[in-house]
């Protein structure tokens, strides 16, 4: 799994404005609206604990003080704790706070200590990352394609599989390529049937995974995945909208999914 470093995560909320922005023209709604939507909540005065954690590489610049940009955006307030890992989880906890935000390599959790809900981020990622490609306003069919059957594009594909849509999929990995197509039914993607996708979830840590032949002039493509999915020749294309941010977004729906 990519770890994120401090450059990915400069200037987070700008980048979070330009991702709505272009989610709003592309589905018709904002990033608020569509959480709240797929998981049915509204922010309530939740006080959030943000608690670094040193385990594994250790704490990630700019990834605290980010979760805390994320928490104030939707109006929530929140905090850093002084201390990492267990003094930090303890304090938290002594604070009365509602929800802890906190990471190690592996895994990054939500978890409301007030209604028992926890969210991991690779299932929330997917889930809304999937959820936006699915909503383009102007597909001509319930065509989806999921690329990247990882924690996170198995989320997604499973979240469209459920929502009714026609899902391809494409990963290199067979064994991956199996359980989706044997556990959710997906159709293996085969670049030989020359099929064009105007709806696109990638979930990969790789570059340019999305060719020319597999996207229609006009689409959506809708990725957490670092480096860029998308080739930069084609994303010169004023009709492909490229939805891609780091953090802010999957980190959005977590708290949603607790919420
Ligand atoms: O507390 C810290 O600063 C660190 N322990 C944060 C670690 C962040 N974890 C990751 O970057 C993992 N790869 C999962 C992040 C998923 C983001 N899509
Ligand atoms: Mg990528």
């Amino acid at each position: 799994m990519a770890l994120l470093t401090p450059e990915d995560l400069e200037d987070l909320l700008n980048k979070l404005r330009q991702s709505n922005e272009t989610i709003k023209a592309s589905t018709g709604k904002g990033i608020t609206e569509i959480c709240e939507e797929v998981y049915g909540t509204r922010p309530a005065s939740q006080k959030v604990a943000i608690v670094p954690i040193t385990a594994g590489n250790g704490i990630i610049g700019n990834f605290s003080s980010s979760l805390l940009a994320i928490t104030e955006y939707f109006g929530l307030e929140g905090y850093i704790t002084d201390h990492p890992d267990i003094t930090g989880y303890h304090q938290a906890v002594s604070d009365g706070a509602d929800i802890l935000l906190m990471a190690d390599d592996h895994m990054f959790i939500a978890h409301n200590l007030k209604n028992g809900k926890i969210a991991a981020n690779h299932i929330c990622t997917g889930v809304i990352y999937s959820e936006i490609a699915s909503r383009f306003i102007h597909a001509g069919s319930k065509d989806v394609m999921v690329i990247g059957l990882g924690r996170v594009g198995y989320a997604g594909a499973e979240h469209l599989v459920k929502k009714g849509f026609n899902v391809y999929a494409y990963d290199p990995n067979t064994e991956f390529m199996e359980k989706a197509i044997e556990e959710l039914g997906v159709n293996a993607y085969d670049s030989a049937d020359h099929k064009k996708f105007s709806m696109v979830f990638e979930a990969t840590p790789n570059a340019n995974t999305i060719s020319e032949g597999m996207i229609t002039d006009r689409c959506l493509i809708s990725t957490p995945g670092i480096p860029c999915a998308l080739p930069a020749e084609l994303a010169e294309n004023g009709d492909i909208d490229l939805v891609m941010e780091p953090l802010v977004i999957g980190a959005a729906a977590m708290l949603y999914s607790v919420f």
